[in-house]
């Protein structure tokens, strides 16, 4: 009966919030790992069933999203499969450990001996491990990615994934002592996902996708707001258009992947220049667009050489320049748009006198 309601739960909520999950996977497609909302369901069953009842869970959960996948048509049969399989070695791992450490005969006694916790805490950690540890094996033998980091979830993903395994537990003490109190669980699930998905939203509708900067939309709207904030405290401030040198010719000789990796290359070594309140986007194709808050001309440029220098200096293959225009608050102007007129004129100067330098902008 137990278990009926376990899977009922599982299937039901899959069904009921199509609509967020769609949209969620749509937001995580081949960005690195996703929570695993299913540990809701499967994780109390490994912790309270035998060890048959509670993989047969997984086994069944799996076999209705791949019909739900299907229908919906949204991932690659192969990954589901394997998320699926390594959800049943993670439950089956569990589940010994719930059993030999006898947490699982007290979830179903009146008494909790001192060490149950310390067992419901062991399995957990069991079920965590063989999960995390086998999708990261997966992931990495598959994708092989530069940056180990992007095989491990974000920060909301993981409190997400916290907040599911937590659920979990609750879910085996509503589910021994009064089932009926079960579903409620599925509510504050609903809630949990929602607000892991405005997170993505907000990344989503503020970033440039392949770089992780700022968009174009966002860096106007906020440099427009830090450009108030200059005029409130009558100080500087400088902008910078960025534009690759030539950089068709890295496409047309490396592949349009590896002027993709060549972006993000640029990406990286700009957020580590420039300081954490600094704006940086990705403007256009090749284009970046930084605004300074609170810096003197002297200064901007300095910072401007730096990057042009960082950018030609990098170890990364292929070798790549860029040209540099600069503007500066006050003097070129007092909106933003001003401000990039000046700074663009400037960059076709720097293009125009040979590329690989930066260029100041002239009164207008
Ligand atoms: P210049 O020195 O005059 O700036 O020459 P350029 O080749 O950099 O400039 P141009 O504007 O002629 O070409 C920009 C190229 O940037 C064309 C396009 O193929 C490439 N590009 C734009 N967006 C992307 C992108 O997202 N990925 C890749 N790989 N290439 C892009
Ligand atoms: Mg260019
Ligand atoms: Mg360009």
């Amino acid at each position: 009966m137990r278990w009926l309601v376990l899977v009922g739960l599982a299937v039901g909520y899959t069904e009921a919030t199509s609509r967020v999950e769609l949209l969620y996977r749509y937001l995580s497609t081949d960005r690195g790992p996703r929570t695993n909302i299913v540990a809701v369901w499967a994780l109390p069953a490994a912790l309270t069933l035998p060890a048959g009842l509670a993989a047969l869970l997984n086994v069944v959960v799996l076999a209705h999203l791949l019909i739900w996948t299907a229908r919906t048509a949204s991932t690659r049969l192969h990954r589901e499969l394997f998320t699926g399989a390594t959800g049943v070695l993670a439950t089956l791992a569990a589940s010994m450990i719930s059993d030999a450490t006898g947490a699982r005969a007290a979830f179903w006694s009146f008494s909790w001996p001192w060490w149950a916790p310390l067992g419901v805490l062991a399995a957990v950690l069991a079920y965590t491990v063989v999960n995390a540890g086998l999708i990261i094996a997966g992931m990495y033998t598959a994708t092989r990615p530069v940056r180990l980091r992007s095989l491990l979830l974000s920060r909301d993903d993981f409190a997400l994934e916290c907040a599911t395994l937590v659920l979990g537990v609750f879910v085996a003490v509503t589910l021994t002592r009064t089932p009926w109190l079960t579903p409620a669980v599925a509510v504050v699930l609903v809630l949990l996902q929602r607000s892991a998905l405005v997170a993505k939203l907000r990344d989503a509708a503020t970033q440039d996708s392949k770089t992780g900067l700022l968009n174009a939309a966002t860096w106007d709207e906020r440099a427009a707001g830090e450009l108030r904030r200059a005029e409130r405290d009558h100080a500087s401030a400088a902008l910078l258009l960025i534009d690759l040198d030539h950089f068709k010719l890295i496409n047309d000789t490396h592949g349009h992947l590896a002027g993709d990796d060549a972006l993000r290359a640029v990406a990286t070594a700009l957020t580590s220049e420039l300081r954490s309140h600094d704006l940086i986007a990705r403007y256009g194709g090749e284009e970046f667009a930084v605004f300074l808050p609170a810096v003197d001309p002297p200064a901007a440029i300095t910072v401007a050489e730096r990057i042009r220098s960082r950018i030609a200096h990098a170890s990364t293959a292929p070798a790549m320049t860029a040209s540099i225009g600069v503007a500066h608050y006050p003097q070129h102007g007092t909106i933003v748009a001003d401000l990039f007129a000046v700074a663009d004129l400037a960059l076709y100067d720097a293009k125009h006198s040979g590329r690989n330098q930066v260029c100041v902008g002239t009164q207008r």
